[in-house]
């Protein structure tokens, strides 16, 4: 059982959105502003659409939380939808007055047309409103809160845009020299993609630009980083308990997320095992590599070495200029539905996948130290640095 249970609820345009964590340790320092902060972040991109210019993401803390420190119960947590004003009489929990006009033409590689199927919707609304990755909000207030957790523990994690369509950011960068704060961390922060290359920027705000004049839309790699995890965090002992395997579930969930690899993932695939595994070193009272082509991960463990994430984003699916489909009432060809969407969201996608990591590291570190308070679990996390020091 997973020791930070958290999930969310809320539709796109109803009235707000929600979190709810349990099991964050009592006595962590956590105001609004620290989520606020990563809310923000996540708006943030070029290329996204008009939605974002009505919302501006702010948490409310309903639980868990007395002056400003935890309390060790569960935590609650409300992002109000400013859109929802303009969606009288067509979202909220009351009957209508008048039934709405239902969305009919589902959209190709959204939820629409399989979640109909499922739930038995007749009104593809109905659907996609929770399917939307508005929910990405919700994720990211937990996803903030695991990252103090994290913050107190010495782990940093961080993410930047490694492609859009085509363009790929060629610029190398050891994980160690842009996370947490350096000069590249902050040229990352500052990038309207969150990109590290200023000249893969201009490329690819050009291919967004592109793809926004064609009605189309378009996807992009993500790379996800963690730095300060101490080794033995998940286990090879079971199959559920790997860390690899809920990494890559927790990546995996995101919307529009279609691949993951781990370190050289694909890579190592067409590479010869001498070209592939991180030769061991023991240098200056420590276990070393000169490489870390695993991405911090062995066997499913954390060895100490930065962890190294990468995710595929595919484009999205609400295209301007409709892909083929067919009404549902009458099975009768018709254009796909154009709810107002994102051109590209590959940069926010990316603030999403560190929520999603934060929470994933932060459940493992629980699970392997315990602690009901901060002040246990540093204790806790002092003793097992101790204990691997001698090592
Ligand atoms: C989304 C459609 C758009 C995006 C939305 C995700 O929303 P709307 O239909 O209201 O314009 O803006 O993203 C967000 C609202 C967000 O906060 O990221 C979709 O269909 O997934």
């Amino acid at each position: 059982m997973s020791h930070l249970r958290w999930s969310t609820a809320g539709e796109s345009h109803g009235p707000s959105l929600l979190a709810l964590l349990d099991g964050v340790p009592a006595g962590l320092a956590l105001l609004a502003d620290h989520i606020d902060r990563d809310l923000a972040r996540r708006q943030r991109g070029y290329g996204r659409g008009g939605r974002m210019k009505i919302e501006r993401d702010a948490v409310a803390i309903d639980g868990g939380v007395r002056g400003g420190e935890t309390l060790g119960s569960p935590i609650a947590l409300r992002i109000v939808n400013r859109d929802f004003a303009n969606w009288q009489g067509r979202m909220g929990a009351e009957p209508f007055a008048a039934t709405p006009e239902p969305v009919s033409t589902p959209r190709p590689g959204h939820a629409d047309l399989p979640g109909a199927l499922k739930y038995d919707r007749a009104d593809l609304r109905d659907v996609l409103e929770r399917a939307s990755a508005r929910e990405t909000a919700a994720r990211v207030a937990a996803g903030a809160v695991a990252r103090r957790v994290l913050e107190e523990c010495g782990v940093a994690v961080r993410s930047r845009v490694l492609s859009i369509g085509p363009v790929r950011d060629g610029a190398e960068a050891d994980p160690r020299a842009w996370v947490p704060d350096g000069a590249l961390a902050h040229r990352v922060e500052g990038s309207s993609l969150r990109v590290l290359g200023e000249a893969a920027e201009e490329a690819m705000r050009a291919e967004i630009l592109a793809a926004a004049h064609a009605g189309d839309t378009l996807g992009g790699v993500i790379e996800v980083v963690a730095v300060g995890v101490v080794p033995g965090l998940g286990t090879y002992a079971q199959w559920d308990r790997r860390l690899d395997g809920r990494l890559a579930q927790a990546a995996m969930s995101v919307q529009a997320i279609k691949a993951f690899e781990i370190g050289e993932g694909w890579s190592a695939a067409a590479a010869r095992g001498s070209a592939v595994h991180d030769a061991i070193a023991y240098v200056d009272g420590a276990y070393a590599r000169a490489s870390n082509r695993a991405g911090g991960l062995e066997g499913g463990v954390t060895n100490g070495e930065p962890l190294v994430l990468r995710a595929a984003m595919k484009p999205i699916s609400t295209l301007r200029r409709a892909l083929a489909s067919v009404d549902v009432r009458t099975h009768e060809a018709a254009p796909a539905n154009t709810e107002r969407s994102d051109v590209c969201a590959v940069p926010a996608a990316g603030v999403v996948l560190e929520a999603m990591v934060c929470l994933t590291l932060a459940d493992a570190l629980l699970e392997k130290l315990g602690g009901d308070s901060m002040r246990e679990l540093l204790r806790n996390l002092d003793g097992y640095r101790g204990q691997l020091a001698g090592r």
